[in-house]
C-alpha cells in the first residue's frame, strides 16, 4: 500500500486530521511513519491549519511497530515521527481509540495533547515480546507521570484503561465510550489551537526527582522482579532506561534508551517472544474451519459440575460478564463449590486485583441449579464431572435431552474420547471438547478438542468462545490424552524412570525450575496430587498391555503419600509450608526399589535430564503431528507455554528443540532408542525432518 493510503491528511475546518489507515492494527509498518511525517509537514505548511489530530482508522489507534520488521534489517528512519510532532508549531492532539500500545502511545507522547475514549487502553508491553519502548517511551512517560508509576507500567507491560490512564495524567481527557472521538478531538483541537507555550513533555523534568526521594525506585523494582524475571535480560534494560531519564539531560537518555533497545531486539529472548506472540494467533487460523465459519452467539453458560475445575470454569463465565448456571446433584455439592469459588475470589481481593464490589457482581452473575431443566436454554453447557466414561456419557444423554437446539455441548475431559461422549447424544456434530487446566481460572490453555463428527461451526464457535473468556484457545483432534496430555505423558514417565536408574527428584526439579519452569516438575506432582497420575497410569494400563507401569510412583500412593494434602509425597512439607523438602525416606526407597530392579545408581548431568525430559514430549509431539492431531508444531508451543508453565523465552518446546537441531534431536532420540528400547523408538516424522533438514516449525509442510 502506498503512503498516501496508510496515512490520509484532511481539514475539518482548521483542523488539519492524520488517519493511520493500516489494518488490523494500525502498526507503524514500513510507510506509515513516512506517511504520518509527510501529513504533519503538510499541516505545518497550510495556513489555514491552526492545529492538527491524529487518529487511527479502524477498530484502534496505533498498537505499536510492526513486529513482524524486527530482525529485517529495516534501516531506522532518518527522522521520528514524534520528533516532527515536537518540531510542529501547531498543537497535535493523539486522538484515542481501541489501543494505543508501544509505538503507538509514544507517538502519543510526541503529541501536545491527548484525547481517548473510555473503553480505550494505553500502554508500553514492550518487555513482553522481550524488547524496550524504543521511540522515547521510557524517557516521555517518567516526566508526563513521574518515574515511579511509569516504571511499574514499563516493566510490566500492562494495558491500562482509559479511565485510569486519565487519573495518571497520561491522557487529558477521556470521553465517553460512544462519544464521537473525532469530532470530539477536532472540538479540542480548536480549544488549545492558541494555547502557547506549546507542552512538550520533553522540557518538564519536575517530576524526576521522586526517583530518588522515597528510597531507590530502581534497585526496589529490581528486587520484586528478581523471581520472574529470571534468566531474562529485557525487564532490567526496561529499568535501567526509567533511570537513564531520571539521570540524563533528555537528548542523551534518548541515546541510551537506543543503546539498551538494540541490546534487546537482536537477542535469543526477544526473538522467542516475539514467536510465541505470533504463535497464540497462528493457533487461531485451523485449516478445516474455513475463516468466515459461522459463530454461534454465547450470552448465556452452564457448567455440570462445581468441583475444582467446574467451579473454576464458571468463574471464567462470570470474569468475563457471561451469566452462568452451575449444575449440581446435590445442594450440599453446589454449596461446597460456591464456597471454594469464593475463597478463590477472596484471594483476588485481598491480593488487591479484584475489588470486592467487583467480585459480588461476579458471583451475581453465577447461579446454584439441581436440575438438568433449568440449563436447557444456555447458549453452551460445559461438562466438568468426574473422569469417568460412563458418568460422562449419562451427563450427555441428559444434556442431549435438556438442550435447546443450537446449544453448544462441550466436555472439560482432559484425555478420555470425545466420539464416544459424543455418541451418547443424538447431536454428535454439536459436541466437542473445550478442556481447561487447573486452575481453570487461572490457566490460559484452552485445548479445543474436535470429534469425528464435531461441526466446523461448533469448532468455531469453541475457538470464539477461548477468546472471550481471556483464554489462548489452541484446537487438537481426538486421542487419548489429545495435545497436550499426550504430549506431556512421556515427560512424566521420564522423569520417573530416571529415578531407577539413580537420579533424585530434587535433582530434577532444580534442572527444570534453572531452566526456567516456576517449579520442579516432581513439586507440581505433588501440588495437583500423585492420586491424579496414579489413576491415569492404571487406565492407560487396562487399555495397553505394553504400557510402562511407574513403579516407584506407584508405591509412593499406595504408601498414602498423595503429595502437599498428605504433608509428603515426592517431598515432604512442614505444616503449613508449601515448601518441598527432600525426604531421606523417599530417597532410601528409591535407592531400593532401583537395587530390586537390578539397576546400578549412576551419576546425570543436568543436559541429560532435560533432554530425557523434553525430547521424548518432542518425539511425542512428532507423532501428533504425523497423526494429524495437532496442526503445526507452533500449536504444540501453545499449548506448552500456557497449559505447563513452559518458559515463554524459549519460545516453546518445539521452538527450543529447533535451537538445538532437529538432526541433534533425532541421532539423540536413536542413541537412547537403542539404550533404552521401544518407548524411545523414534517417530517416521522426526526421522523424515532430520534426513531433510526441515524444522520443527515447518513439519506440517511433511506431513501428507
Ligand atoms: N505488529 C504486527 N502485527 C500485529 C501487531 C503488531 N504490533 N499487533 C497485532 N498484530 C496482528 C496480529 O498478529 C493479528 O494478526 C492481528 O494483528 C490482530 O491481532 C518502537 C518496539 C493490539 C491488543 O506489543 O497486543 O512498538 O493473526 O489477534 O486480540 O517502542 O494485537 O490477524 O494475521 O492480537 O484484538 C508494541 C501487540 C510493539 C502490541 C489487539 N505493541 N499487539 O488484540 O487482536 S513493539 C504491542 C497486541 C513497539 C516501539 C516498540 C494485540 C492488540 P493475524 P490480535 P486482538
Amino acid at each position: 500500500m502506498s503512503e498516501d493510503t496508510l496515512v490520509r491528511f484532511e481539514k475539518h475546518g482548521a483542523i488539519g486530521v492524520i488517519t493511520v489507515d493500516n489494518p488490523p492494527v494500525n502498526a507503524l509498518s514500513p510507510g506509515v511513519p513516512e506517511g504520518i511525517i509527510a501529513s504533519v509537514d503538510a499541516g505545518i505548511a497550510d495556513p489555514d491549519v491552526k492545529a492538527m489530530v491524529l487518529i487511527g482508522a479502524g477498530r484502534s489507534f496505533i498498537a505499536g511497530a510492526d513486529i513482524r520488521q524486527f530482525g529485517k534489517g529495516r534501516p531506522p528512519l532518518k527522522r521520528k515521527t514524534y520528533d516532527a510532532f515536537e518540531a510542529s508549531p501547531k498543537p497535535i492532539v493523539a486522538a484515542i481509540h481501541g489501543y494505543a500500545l508501544g509505538g503507538g502511545l509514544e507517538n502519543a507522547l510526541g503529541c501536545h495533547y491527548r484525547i481517548a475514549v473510555a473503553s480505550a487502553k494505553v500502554g508500553l508491553p514492550e518487555v513482553l515480546i522481550g524488547l524496550l519502548p524504543g521511540g522515547g517511551g521510557t524517557q516521555r512517560l517518567p516526566r508526563l507521570i513521574g518515574p515511579k508509576i511509569a516504571l511499574d507500567l514499563i516493566v510490566s507491560g500492562r494495558h491500562v484503561p482509559a479511565e485510569e490512564a486519565g487519573q495518571m495524567g497520561i491522557l487529558d481527557r477521556v470521553i465517553p465510550a460512544d462519544g464521537d472521538l473525532l469530532s470530539e478531538a477536532i472540538k479540542f483541537a480548536e480549544e488549545m489551537a492558541d494555547v502557547r507555550p506549546l507542552p512538550l513533555i520533553r522540557n518538564d523534568d519536575s517530576k524526576l526527582g521522586e526517583a530518588t526521594a522515597g528510597g531507590d525506585i530502581f534497585e526496589a523494582k529490581k528486587k520484586q522482579i528478581a523471581r520472574k524475571a529470571r534468566n531474562q535480560i529485557a525487564p532490567y534494560n526496561n529499568i535501567k532506561a526509567v533511570q537513564a531519564a531520571c539521570e540524563l539531560p533528555f537528548d542523551e537518555g534518548i541515546k541510551r534508551e537506543r543503546e539498551l533497545f538494540e541490546e534487546l531486539v537482536s537477542s535469543d529472548e526477544s526473538k522467542a517472544l516475539r514467536y510465541a506472540f505470533f504463535a497464540e494467533r497462528e493457533a487461531q487460523k485451523l485449516p478445516d474451519v474455513p475463516k468466515g465459519t459461522p459463530v454461534r452467539d454465547i450470552k448465556t453458560a452452564a457448567v455440570i459440575g462445581a468441583g475444582t475445575m467446574g467451579g473454576g470454569i464458571a468463574m471464567c463465565f462470570a470474569d468475563a460478564g457471561i451469566p452462568v448456571k452451575v449444575l449440581e446433584a446435590s445442594q450440599e455439592a453446589l454449596d461446597k463449590g460456591f464456597e471454594r469459588i469464593r475463597n478463590n475470589y477472596e484471594v483476588s481481593v485481598k491480593r488487591g486485583s479484584l475489588d470486592a464490589e467487583e467480585m459480588e457482581a461476579r458471583f451475581a452473575r453465577m447461579e446454584k441449579v439441581t436440575n438438568y431443566d433449568d440449563i436447557g436454554q444456555c447458549d453452551v453447557v460445559i461438562e466438568a464431572v468426574y473422569e469417568e466414561m460412563s458418568v460422562k456419557e449419562i451427563v450427555f444423554k441428559e444434556l442431549d435431552r435438556v438442550m435447546k437446539p443450537g446449544a453448544v455441548l462441550l466436555s472439560n475431559t482432559s484425555a478420555l474420547d470425545i466420539d464416544q461422549i459424543a455418541a451418547a447424544t443424538s447431536r454428535p456434530e454439536e459436541v466437542g471438547g473445550a478442556h481447561f487446566f487447573s486452575p481453570a481460572n487461572v490457566m490460559k490453555l484452552l485445548e479445543v478438542v474436535k470429534g469425528s463428527k464435531t461441526s466446523p461451526e461448533i469448532t468455531a464457535t469453541t475457538m470464539a468462545l477461548g477468546k472471550i473468556i481471556a483464554k489462548a484457545p489452541a484446537a487438537c483432534g481426538n486421542c487419548d490424552g489429545f495435545l497436550a496430555n499426550r504430549s506431556r505423558a512421556p515427560f512424566n514417565s521420564e522423569m520417573v524412570i530416571m529415578l531407577e536408574e539413580g537420579c533424585m527428584p530434587e535433582q530434577v526439579d532444580k534442572v527444570m525450575v534453572d531452566f526456567g519452569y516456576p517449579m520442579g516438575p516432581f513439586a507440581v506432582g505433588d501440588l495437583a496430587g500423585l492420586d491424579i497420575g496414579f489413576a491415569g497410569r492404571k487406565r492407560r494400563a487396562e487399555a495397553d498391555p505394553n504400557y510402562r507401569m511407574l513403579p516407584i510412583a506407584d508405591k509412593l500412593v499406595e504408601m498414602g503419600r498423595l503429595g502437599q494434602k498428605t504433608g509428603a509425597g515426592w517431598f515432604k512439607y512442614e505444616k503449613g509450608d508449601r515448601t518441598p523438602h527432600p525426604d531421606p525416606e523417599v530417597a532410601d526407597l528409591i535407592r531400593t526399589m532401583s537395587k530390586e530392579m537390578g539397576n546400578t545408581p549412576r551419576e546425570f548431568t543436568e543436559d541429560e535430564i532435560l533432554k530425557r525430559l523434553l525430547f521424548s514430549s518432542v518425539n511425542e509431539a512428532c507423532k501428533i503431528l504425523e497423526e494429524k492431531i495437532s496442526y503445526r508444531a507452533s500449536d504444540v508451543d501453545v499449548m506448552w507455554l500456557y497449559g505447563f508453565g513452559f518458559p515463554r523465552y524459549h519460545g516453546g518446546l518445539m521452538y527450543w528443540a529447533d535451537g538445538l537441531g532437529t538432526q541433534d534431536v533425532y541421532n539423540q532420540i536413536a542413541a537412547w532408542h537403542q539404550q533404552y528400547g521401544d518407548r524411545w523408538a523414534p517417530s517416521a516424522l522426526l526421522r523424515k525432518l532430520a534426513d531433510t533438514g526441515t524444522a520443527f516449525r515447518e513439519a506440517h509442510t511433511l506431513v501428507g
